[in-house]
């Protein structure tokens, strides 16, 4: 069977008749009028960029190279005895768009686990780190320093040809994607304790490894659980803070290694991926204020004073998504398989039936329904990651995916420098004086 890389040689040439006719037959048509209120809205809704791996609508949330999470779940290989999909297999769907064979995820596994070692240097950069410095700085910092044995900056220092950029892109995107269980655990380690981090097991699956290395691999149901998260977190379309930084800074021909660690700095922010913290320290806060079995009239107070208090409710609303993010559906069924009596999964159900309202009664939020956020915080807790300060690095790991494979298709692909135009208010006030 082919490799992911053989594979990809096949793909490209195929997908640059496919641009090249797609670009002959539509490239001179409008997508309609661009309003002067998207450049102030932070471009919501405005056709910008072109994204392979996955689309996502409003309504009924992201599909990954066609497929939603349920038919992911369903069609990508499992690892023996597991039930949810192997998040190798969303790799190789996200950058091939074909489902591999369960031999072909597993040739990627003991990849991944052939490529995980960090430069000693790195691992130096992580130790220094005080454990008061966020992980997501650590983090951002780590894979930054990747960039020092970045192949893609290599060759394109040795004069390599554009046409020949995707093949030392698709090695960077491999080493970042198999280096991160170890940054992570390094980085876990040194803030939380945990003792000296193990090897990783070139027998065992990417998340199996992420889990010893965090020191959860006693748990079965924490590792299925980063099968899940790692899969469903991988990717959300191209426009999110982190995936449009990514390919922007890539844009520039800066390696994956520097390309995604801007991704991360992006993550960090409270509106994007640092919600899932926000989350549990929320509710948190909540259970301290209004006691843990709440009745819904304390749960709906304690939500009008967080609005009052001018901050937003963490873990919902979105900026596309207009329904329930199926993101956080396939969290609630994991919960109700895994952990249905647990109290803090019962206050997010709680939670669910509380928010929306309130949102919509206050009457600002598109969106009053839940996002991913809002239920990863609580399955992580169960199994007893309650570092909440940690979450969005394993949010980080996952958007490596779908980051990834985007970046070997940019360079595949010649993407070009991205350079939108910008204004400002005293030119827009003259280009449309008399408009
Ligand atoms: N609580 C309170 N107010 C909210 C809100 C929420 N959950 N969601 C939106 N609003 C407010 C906005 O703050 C904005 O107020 P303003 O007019 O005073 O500026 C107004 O409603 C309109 O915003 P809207 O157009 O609905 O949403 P945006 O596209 O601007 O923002 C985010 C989208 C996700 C940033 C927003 O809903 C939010 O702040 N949610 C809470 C944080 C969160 O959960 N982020 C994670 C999102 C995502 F899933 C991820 O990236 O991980």
């Amino acid at each position: 069977a082919a490799t992911l890389k053989e594979r990809l040689a096949e793909l490209i040439p195929k997908e640059l008749e496919n641009v090249k006719a797609a670009r002959a037959e539509h490239g001179k048509k409008s997508f309609g009028p661009v309003l002067v209120d998207q450049l102030y809205g932070g471009m919501r809704g405005l056709p910008a960029l072109i994204w392979d791996g996955s689309v996502l609508d409003a309504e009924e949330g992201i599909r990954f190279r066609g497929k939603t999470i349920p038919e992911i779940q369903e069609a990508l290989p499992k690892a023996p005895g597991g039930q949810e999909p192997l998040p190798e297999g969303l790799f190789w769907l996200l950058v091939t768009g074909e489902i591999p064979t369960a031999e072909q995820v597993t040739e990627l596994s003991k990849d991944w686990a052939a490529r995980a070692a960090i430069p000693d240097f790195v691992e130096d950069i992580i130790d220094r780190c005080p454990p008061t410095l966020h992980p997501m700085s650590q983090f951002s910092m780590a894979v930054t320093a990747l960039n020092h044995n970045s192949a893609f900056a290599k060759a394109y220092q040795n004069g390599i040809s554009k046409k020949e950029y995707w093949g030392p892109t698709f090695e960077d995107a491999m080493d970042l994607i198999a280096k991160l269980p170890n940054i992570a655990g390094r980085i876990f380690r040194n803030v939380y304790g945990g003792g000296k981090l193990p090897a990783i097991d070139p027998t065992k699956d990417y998340s199996h490894n992420l889990a010893t290395l965090l020191g959860f691999d006693d748990k079965p149901g924490f590792i299925e659980l980063l099968r899940l998260y790692i899969t469903i977190h991988s990717d959300h379309e191209g426009g999110n803070v982190s995936a449009h930084t990514g390919k922007l800074v890539g844009s520039a021909l800066s390696d994956p290694f520097l390309a995604f660690g801007a991704s991360l700095n992006g993550l960090a922010g409270p509106l994007h991926g640092l919600a899932n913290q926000e989350v549990l320290i929320w509710l948190r806060k909540m259970q301290s204020k209004i006691g843990e079995n709440a009745t819904d009239e304390a749960v709906k107070e304690y939500v009008w004073s967080t609005l009052k208090g001018g901050q937003v409710v963490p873990g919902y609303g979105h900026a596309v998504l207009r329904k329930t993010d199926p993101r956080y559906t396939a969290q609630r069924e994991f919960a109700l398989k895994h952990l249905p009596d647990d109290p803090l999964f019962k206050l997010v159900a709680q939670i669910y039936n509380i928010v929306p309202g309130v949102l919509l009664e206050a009457g600002k939020a598109k969106n009053p329904w839940p996002n991913v956020d809002a239920h990863s915080g609580v399955l992580l807790t169960y199994y007893g990651m309650d570092q909440m300060n940690f979450y969005t690095v394993l949010f980080g790991v996952s958007r490596a995916f779908g980051v990834a494979s985007q970046l070997i298709w940019d360079r595949a692909l010649g993407a070009p420098l991205e350079r939108p135009k910008s204004y400002s208010t005293e030119a827009i006030k003259k280009i449309f004086a008399n408009k």
